[in-house]
Formats: structure tokens, sequence, C-alpha cells
């Protein structure tokens, strides 16, 4: 199905059916449940979303990171509607399947590493994240979980007990798991000038060794680059330095790659930005299967193989559909062309928000890798977070067929992650009613 990549205002946002099925919504959805734009969407295509109104938005989330090769890929459809036909559901575990062998040579091959690899398959990033912990307890007979500030890894009760923000992922859905240690991140626009990565992982293996001690902990848990902490970039050398520690003391090192993954930042994984961070584990999700629900841990065989047998599982993890749609995007992805196009989208995001952060105080920094960039706004002269403007700025953008997400511990972050699919002419629209947003502020 295509859609013409256009941003097309047919109505005022939200529309007349979509005020009409967000009544019913009420009726019916647990509040519990919250919605960014309010705006009901029928069909998607490329980098367009059009609603039941007949609006066209720019979409600049890909839906957090999910739909990076575009919606409604041409390939990704017809694998699945091939797939569909044939063959929806054993439960791998009772009766294999091929696509979820052939996902599972596709990842082993393209996660960083010069060692022998391993994966298995899950259905959400927080699954993804949960079966890594417990790979991780198996494979080094310790409990203990180090995560970092401003880190996001989901909403079960383990992951959002490794989640920094209390607010509002953990709030009144505690008791919250044991055995997690919240320690220092690299935040290079936050942290004291001059802070180096190494500096900045020395400050955090000191806080771990006193507060848990190295042989107690059995992972460490990071974003390469952090997603819902508003795309933080740690210092250069930050995870060198902490998996060298971790090598050093047998910890498994885990990168949560769930945002950051699959040709996002314009490598396979956001971890080989960084010479010599090899992370033992990576755990990815989101991008790698075009919308449907695909999540993995993958990464070193032996650790991999230290669940028992029955283990690890799950009845949809894994499921024909979504490993047929993982084959898709992966062989796609394979084929080339699409790392070299999150680099262009990062280039010419970055040099249009940097003109931007030049004209306007209040976007202090301006970062990210590919097409995984962040503004983060402040009080003009200050470090003062400034959420307002984040907040008035969405509104402005959603108003004018612009989907934006926010980020940030502060609400203070506009972060871009388009589908790589999106032409020029949208980025540039896009970044034109951001402007006209910032010049009404
Ligand atoms: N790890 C790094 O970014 C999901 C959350 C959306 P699930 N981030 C988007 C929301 O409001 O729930 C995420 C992530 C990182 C883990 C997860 C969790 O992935 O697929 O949402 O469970």
């Amino acid at each position: 199905m295509s859609l013409e990549q256009k941003r097309i205002l047919a109505t005022s946002i939200p529309g007349p059916i979509s005020v009409q099925m967000q009544e019913r919504r009420k009726q019916v959805v647990s509040a519990g449940v919250g919605t960014t734009l309010p705006v009901f969407i029928d069909r998607a295509h490329g980098a367009i979303l059009k609603d039941v109104d007949g609006n066209q938005f720019i979409d600049m989330g890909s839906g957090i990171g999910v739909v990076t090769i575009g919606h409604t890929n041409e390939k990704v459809v017809a694998a699945v509607q091939e797939q569909v036909a044939k063959l929806t559901h054993t439960l791998f575990t009772v009766a294999p399947y091929e696509p979820y062998v052939r996902v599972a040579e596709l990842i082993t091959k393209h996660a960083p590493g010069n060692f022998a690899k391993k994966a298995a398959f899950f259905n959400s990033g927080a699954e993804a994240v949960e079966n890594a912990v417990k790979i991780a307890r198996k494979a080094t007979g310790r409990t203990e979980i180090a995560v970092f500030d401003h880190a996001y890894h989901g909403r079960t009760n383990l992951t959002m007990s490794m989640n920094f923000k209390a607010h509002p992922y953990g709030t009144g859905f505690g008791p919250l798991a044991g055995s997690v240690h919240h320690t220092p991140m690299s935040y290079p626009f936050r942290d004291s000038e001059g802070l180096t990565g190494e500096e900045a992982a020395t400050r955090a293996i000191t806080y771990l060794e006193k507060r848990v001690g190295a042989g107690q902990l059995a992972a460490v848990f990071i974003e390469p680059i952090q997603g819902e902490g508003g795309f933080i970039v740690p210092a250069p050398g930050f995870l060198r330095t902490l998996s060298a520690w971790c090598r050093a003391n047998g910890i498994v090192m885990v990168a949560d790659e769930v945002q950051s993954g699959i040709a996002r930042t314009g490598k396979w994984f956001a971890s080989e930005w960084e010479e010599g961070f090899e992370p033992d584990l990576i755990t990815v999700a989101k991008g790698i299967a075009g919308g449907m629900p695909l999540s993995g841990v993958v990464g070193r065989a032996e650790i991999m193989d230290a669940a028992h047998a029955g283990g690890l599982g799950g009845t949809f993890g894994g499921s024909p559909t979504a490993v047929a749609a993982g084959v898709a995007v992966l062989e796609q992805i394979e084929e080339g062309g699409w790392l070299e196009r999150a680099l262009e989208i990062g280039e010419l995001l970055t040099s249009k928000l940097t003109a931007l952060q030049a004209q306007y105080p209040i976007i202090g920094d301006v970062r990210g890798k590919g097409a995984m960039i962040a503004i983060e706004f402040v009080e003009a002269g200050t470090k003062t977070p400034n959420s307002k403007a984040v907040e008035e700025l969405v509104k402005h953008c959603h108003s004018n067929g612009v989907l934006i997400l926010n980020a940030g511990t502060y609400n203070n972050v506009i972060r871009f992650l388009p589908p790589l699919a999106i032409t020029n002419e949208l980025l540039e629209d896009a970044l034109e009613v951001l402007a006209a947003g910032l010049a009404k502020l």
C-alpha cells in the first residue's frame, strides 16, 4: 500500500472522527494507557501516517524506533502475508520452524564481537531484558544487577525496577524487585566540564565496588545511547572502561539496544560506535521486525548456553509471523544502503538543528548518532531544564502534522528517530514546522 509522502492537514487536529473515537476509547480503555497524540491512525507507509480524518503526519518517531526501514515496507508486508497463510503457531520449543533459525543466523552474524554467538527470541523489549538477567545470573551464579541513572528498560516488575525514573513507570506499582543497583551515568552535557569517559566510568565502578562488590555482580546493563533518558551519548571511553572492568571481574556486560540497535545509528548496533566495547550480550526488539512483536537476546555462545534446556521460552516468543518479518528486515539491511541512509539523516538533522541552536539559546545541546538525534532544552544561558518549551513545541508540531516525541529525565528533550525511508523533503518540511514553533516561542 503506497501513500503519497506528503504532510496534509485536512481538518483541525484532532479531526472530528478522531474526537468521536477518543470518546469511545475513554469509555472502555484503561486510563493507565496514555496517548501522545489523540488522532486515530488508519494506515501508514514510508514516513507518513494517515489518520481517520484524512490528515497525513510526518512520522519523526517510528513508533519509538520500531518501523526503522519504513511503515509497511513492501518486503516485510509480503513476508508476513506469506507466513500468516502458511503457519502462525506451533510454539518453537514444542516444534520448530525455519525462519526462527534464519533470524538467529542473521542477528548472530551482525552483532558485534569476534566470538561465537547464539540468540533466543521473545516478544517485547522488557522480556528480552528479563531474559538477559536470567541468563547472566545462571552463567555467573551471582544475583546482583547494575543499571545506570537515566536508564529505561521496560514496564515489567523487574525492568521497572531497573528504570531510573520512578514516575510514571513505577509509582504505586511496587514492591519493586531487589538486587538492582543504580549507578551514575556519563552525561556529557550535565557532568562537570571536562569529565572524561574514563573518569565517569571510574566514578561508576567505584560506586559499584563500594555499594555492591564486583564479585556479587552478575551483570551490568547499559543502553550505549540512552533512549527514554534523552539520547544521552556517554563520553568516549566510558563504555570501553566499563566493559574492561566487567571482563576483569567476571561480570556479564549487557548492552540494551532495544532502542539504539538495528541500523538506527548508522551501524547495526550503537555499541559499535565505541572502539574496544564488546558487550557479552545484547538485547534487541523494536526495529528488528518492522512492527511485528519480536525481541531477542544475542551474545556469547557459552553465556547463552548457560541457561538449562527448558529454562527459556514463552508461548509467543519468536512466533512464525514475527520472525518472518525479522528475516525480511535484517536481509534488507544486509543488502545495503540503510546504514548509509541513517548517517545521511543524522547529518541533515544535526546541521539544521545546530543552526537552530545558534539562533535559539534555549537549545542547550544537540546530540546523537545517525538517525537517533535529540535536542535538549534549557532556560537560556543556564542548564536548568526547560520542559515547558518542549511541551509547547510538541503541541505546535502535532497540530501542524508532524509527529515528534519528547524524552529525557526532565522531559526537556525532543528526540528524532524517523523511519530511514523518510525523504529529505519530508525531513526538511518537519524541521521547518519545528523552526516555526521555535520562532513562535
Ligand atoms: N529497553 C532501551 O527503549 C522501550 C517504551 C515505550 P518494550 N522504550 C519505549 C513505553 O512507553 O512503554 C525500551 C527501551 C529500552 C527496553 C525497552 C522496553 O521495550 O518492547 O516496550 O517492552
